[in-house]
């Protein structure tokens, strides 16, 4: 069967356009002002929609273990989520248990994400150095279609690796073709600013904030680039949060550090008067790097505007409020770090970017799933072109509809952005030609979704001889 997607106005990364398309299988087959149906074709009139590529949401940490619990969505719930809310490819983060392979990590998580309703793909995690990592770094790569690594500069103990080990790690990977996703935020001195916290008393989920300080986020980005730069490897700077840490981007990508850099929906949105709430209400904003002063808000969408930062991600992170955010109750350090997000991203970006005028259209799909596809070497999918895959996402302009936890799909007691009115309502999202959301609600199946086995290199390149990246001069502020 066949299916026409009639009548939508198309946005890609490059254009916007009246055009029908038409999927057989997996796959878009022909974009054209009229294509005429046959008797046996299903049709989707998109009259007065968009019709976006589906958003590719790099940044989810399903089922993922964190600071003695594990997150609140599994790759079923988070995926029906994402589905939902317009993201049809996810890239999770694995998590070696100590002394563990990599390979055996990387099958345990294939195996875990068989479940997903989407398409997924998995950043491997390394956790701590062993001259195996070295080893096992070509065969993940080659074999598991590994293109993309993340180390972690804080959160000692746990995940936390040294100058040294970053450095031998991301010459390998540099030589690989492979990017090294980064959590830049320096550890050793965050722990100190934390531990003298509670010493003087200081337990509220304020502190959290206090002792994250955006200098201790810069200076860890400016040495995550700069060990990048001394071993000629790719790096992505997740979840940049604040001005001075995207000053560091800047500069570095001046320089021609094959930089990329990541921001949130919760940094572009919410600010750090969150965490500051009674009766621990902001134990549910505790989120790493935390949120900033509200002013920074215009600064990263500045940075989305001028092409410094490539891609939106949520760092979907989700912990319950009632049991898992409240083991922090009396000690702000024992907040599980993170914020859910994954179902409202694209919504959030379309309201807040496009509605409101901060980005363009065209702008709105490079950060959301054009970028994304290129960067992380996701073949297929990431635009809406002869050959693509027909995930594909129709957005009705015209209503809009208030976020609120009481109907979300995310599995979690909370939303972050509770109560927040966006315009723009996701009607259909199709996932390699089959409907999966339909009028807004989810009708597809666990298990569908395949894992992504990405290529290296090569879209990313083109990516960063952008003309664009080549003019990274006075762009900030
Ligand atoms: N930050 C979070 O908020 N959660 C997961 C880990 C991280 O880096
Ligand atoms: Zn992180
Ligand atoms: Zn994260």
């Amino acid at each position: 069967m066949k299916t026409i997607i009639k009548n939508g106005m198309v946005v890609t990364s490059g254009s916007t356009f009246k055009a029908d398309i038409l999927i057989q299988g997996d796959s878009i087959t022909s974009i054209s002002s009229d294509i005429t149906p046959e008797p046996s074709d299903k049709i989707i009139d998109a009259e007065g929609q968009y019709v976006f590529p589906g958003g590719i949401d790099v940044h989810t940490h399903l089922e993922w273990p964190l600071m003695d619990t594990e997150t609140a969505d599994d790759f079923v719930s988070g995926t029906r989520a994402a589905a939902v809310g317009g993201i049809t490819s996810i890239i999770n983060f694995t998590k070696p248990k100590k002394g563990a392979s990599l390979i055996a990590t990387q099958e345990e998580w294939i195996e875990k994400g068989k479940k997903s309703v989407i398409d997924y793909g998995l950043h491997a995690i390394i956790n701590e150095y062993s001259d195996r990592v070295l080893e096992e770094l070509p065969i993940l790569a080659e074999t598991y279609g590994v293109g993309s690594i993340k180390l972690f500069m804080a959160y000692k103990g746990e995940m936390m690796v040294n100058d040294l080990e970053m450095y031998k790690i991301m010459k390998k990977a540099g030589e690989l073709g492979v990017i090294t996703n980064v959590h830049a935020e320096n550890g050793d001195i965050i722990d100190e600013m934390i531990a003298q916290a509670l010493a003087e008393g200081n337990t509220d989920p304020i502190y959290h904030g206090y002792t994250r300080p955006t200098i201790m986020e810069a200076e860890a980005t400016g040495r995550a680039l700069a060990i990048a730069e001394a071993a000629n490897a790719p790096i992505y700077i997740v979840h940049v949060s604040c001005s001075e840490a995207l000053e560091k981007v800047v500069e570095a990508k001046k320089r021609g550090v094959q930089a990329f850099a990541e921001t949130c929906p919760q940094y572009l949105v919410l600010d750090i008067s969150y965490l500051d709430q009674p009766n621990f209400e902001g134990g549910k904003y505790v989120c790493s790097p935390p949120l900033r002063e509200k002013w920074n808000q215009d600064v990263l969408w500045n940075g989305l505007q001028t092409g410094m930062i490539s891609v939106a991600g949520s760092d979907h992170c989700p912990f319950r409020f009632h049991d898992q955010k409240a083991m922090g109750k009396d000690n702000f350090s024992k907040i599980p770090n993170g914020l859910p997000g994954l179902e409202d991203i694209f919504s959030i970006l379309y309201h807040f970017g496009v509605h409101e005028g901060r980005i363009s259209l065209n702008q709105f799909v490079e950060i959301i799933s054009t970028n994304p596809a290129k960067i992380f070497g996701i073949p297929k999918k990431g635009d809406i072109s002869i050959g693509y895959d027909a995930d594909l996402v129709i957005l009705n302009p015209n209503g809009s509809r208030v976020i609120t936890s009481a109907s979300q799909y995310q599995n979690v007691d909370y939303n972050a952005y509770e109560g927040l009115e966006v315009q723009g309502i996701i009607t259909n999202v199709l996932s390699r030609g089959e409907v999966i959301v339909k009028d807004g609600q989810f009708i597809g199946d666990a298990g569908r979704g395949k894992y992504l086995h990405r290529n290296r290199r090569h879209n990313r390149d083109s990516l960063f001889h952008s003309p664009k990246n080549d003019q990274a001069t006075e762009t900030i502020r």
